[in-house]
């Protein structure tokens, strides 16, 4: 593509697995000019920012990470099934230095606007610092939880202790010794945070608002055969995650939990549970259709918790009643329930008796109990899918807002584009199977289909793609509905539906169907000389 020598090919947000990758491709398989702005100091992505105790990747260690290259799948090894966020970190500036990729990253460059000029049909990308970026293409690689969802909760400024999100957490150690903390929010995020947090602390509050299924991670240290073994079988890792729906290495076997015996589902319910991990839930294919074979998969985690906590009143307070389990990000975790056993843990109901307000010494509830502490740390979550990508305020044709266009819920075709904002591709955006996903085969997936369709446009000397109306109308739709034949838009306050922002229009965001159907329907569309998008020179 022709331009002058200030303006790039494209412009990629965001330098986690899927800018990292994004940059990779465009750079080394298609020659482009290309810079990703990095609001972090360094890549990461939502590892660089979600720092907290105990922060973990549910999926495990040797499937989250990249297959592009068989050399950094044999050069790195993993010690852990899970890996912590410090070792991903560690793993992201391998493979960055590996494949030269930070010299065309800009760091602490957070974007700020970006507008498509219809003129000479560029994106112009400003950022923080006030430099303008002109390109192309834009590629959104923001990650789908990375807008912090904090409360607003009166007086919170008068509180005169610490106060801490865990999507935005410090770079400097935080000192929990010796102090009274409050963690609010028992996402995954809080169930992961809070036995890290306990271990040091002198006295935790946690403030629950909606119990939370939660299934043993079962983590453990892997050896060096672990490591050999699963290199002489990457081929066969890989097509098992291909053929899955997320994108993990097993697949649900043809079984449903009501049509087999109470004996025999409770076998493979306990094995699934010792065994640990979000495979439990893959252990019947029913699990998310069916609520009755819900209801009995929910009933064995209450017995499960019930078991686990000393404390009745306690037990019963942690019993998830009002949604049916996976319908909310399923957390696994280590030690979460056996946490409220200590006794400096304190679990305080917040939906019958919610925050009111903050005072300078801590939170005040509505019955006017007030919780006095040296810290807040707020698990609370994020604006999720959406929230990252309207921050930058993006005006497409006709200076539309992103935000505008998505006043109803996002619109997109294929989650990876958007009607009136030519050039701009969004990986893992809404509409596309991103969070339902083990991450790094979406993103592996949504990069090499965008770097295809640029090798075809380059191929024929195209320079201006567009989704059309009524594809991306169609495709929300099916979006749509394909989660409404599932129990997933039954959960109340889940991220999924926007439900956890105030606000926020109630809309099923991320593709159900499976990982694996979605990559042939893309593949299909890609085939069929990209249907549904308007392709012009
Ligand atoms: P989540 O899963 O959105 O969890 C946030 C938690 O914070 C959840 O328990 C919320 O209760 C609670 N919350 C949110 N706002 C409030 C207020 N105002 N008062 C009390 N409690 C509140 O976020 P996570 O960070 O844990 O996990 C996000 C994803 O990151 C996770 O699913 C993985 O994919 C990785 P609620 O359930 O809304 O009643």
């Amino acid at each position: 593509m022709k331009h002058d020598n200030h303006t790039l090919d494209a412009i990629i947000v965001g330098a986690g697995f899927s800018g990292l990758y994004q940059l990779y491709c465009l750079r080394e398989k298609l020659n482009h000019k290309v810079k990703v702005l990095e609001a972090g100091g360094d890549v990461g992505g939502t590892w660089y920012w979600n720092r907290y105790p105990g922060a973990r990747c549910d999926s495990e260690s040797h499937t989250y990470c990249y297959y592009f290259d068989k050399h950094l799948l044999e050069e790195w090894s993993w010690s852990e099934r899970y890996p912590g966020q410090a070792e991903i970190l560690r793993y992201l500036n391998f493979c960055a230095q590996k494949l030269d990729l930070k010299k065309d990253i800009r760091f602490n460059e957070r974007v700020t606007e970006a507008e498509w000029d219809a003129n000479s049909q560029l994106w112009h990308v400003k950022t923080q610092t006030g430099q303008t970026f002109i390109a192309r293409f834009l590629i959104t690689a923001v990650g789908c939880l990375s807008s912090a969802n904090m409360p607003d909760i009166d007086g919170l400024s008068d509180f005169k202790g610490e106060i801490y999100h865990t999507g935005q957490w410090p770079h400097d150690t935080v000192d929990f010794e010796k102090k009274t903390i409050v963690v609010i929010g028992t996402g995954s995020t809080g169930i992961q945070a809070i036995p890290e947090i306990a271990k040091y602390a002198k006295k935790l509050y946690v403030l629950q608002r909606t119990p939370n299924y939660s299934v043993p991670a079962r983590n453990r240290p892997l050896s060096r055969d672990f490591h050999s073994a699963f290199i002489e079988d990457i081929d066969s890792w890989r097509s098992k995650m291909l053929e899955s729906r997320h994108g993990h290495p097993w697949i649900a076997p043809d079984r449903q939990v009501r049509k087999t015996s109470a004996e025999e589902r409770y076998r493979i319910m306990e094995a699934a549970w010792e065994h640990g991990g979000l495979s439990f839930r893959e252990s019947f294919d029913d699990v998310l259709l069916d609520e009755e074979s819900n209801n009995i998969m929910s009933e064995f985690i209450r017995q499960k918790i019930m078991s686990t906590v000393h404390n009745v009143k306690t037990a019963k307070k942690l019993l998830p009643k009002d949604h049916p389990f996976g319908t909310k990000r399923p957390p696994i975790d280590t030690n979460y329930f056996e946490t409220y056993n200590l006794e400096h843990v304190h679990l305080i109901d917040v939906r019958q008796n919610p925050i009111a307000s903050c005072s300078s010494a801590g939170i005040i509830l509505t019955d006017d109990t007030k919780i006095e502490a040296d810290m807040i740390v707020f698990a609370t979550g994020f604006d999720a899918m959406t929230g990252a990508l309207q921050k930058m305020n993006i005006k497409g044709r006709d200076g539309l807002k992103l935000a505008e266009a998505w006043l109803a819920g996002p619109q997109t075709y294929l989650g990876l584009a958007v009607p009136k904002f030519p050039n701009m591709f969004t990986i893992t955006g809404p509409g596309s199977p991103s969070v339902l996903t083990n991450m790094p085969r979406a993103i592996e997936q949504h990069v090499d289909w965008i770097t295809d369709l640029l090798r075809h446009m380059v191929q024929r000397g195209y320079s201006k793609v567009e989704a059309r109306e009524a594809a991306a109308n169609e495709w929300t739709e099916h979006v749509t509905d394909v989660a409404n034949k599932t129990l997933l838009p039954k959960a109340n306050h889940s991220w999924y539906l926007g439900a956890n922002v105030p606000g926020k229009p109630r809309v099923f965001m991320p593709y159900v169907f499976g990982l694996n159907h979605y990559r042939n329907h893309c593949d299909f569309i890609a085939v069929s000389g990209y249907q549904g998008f308007l392709i012009t020179e």
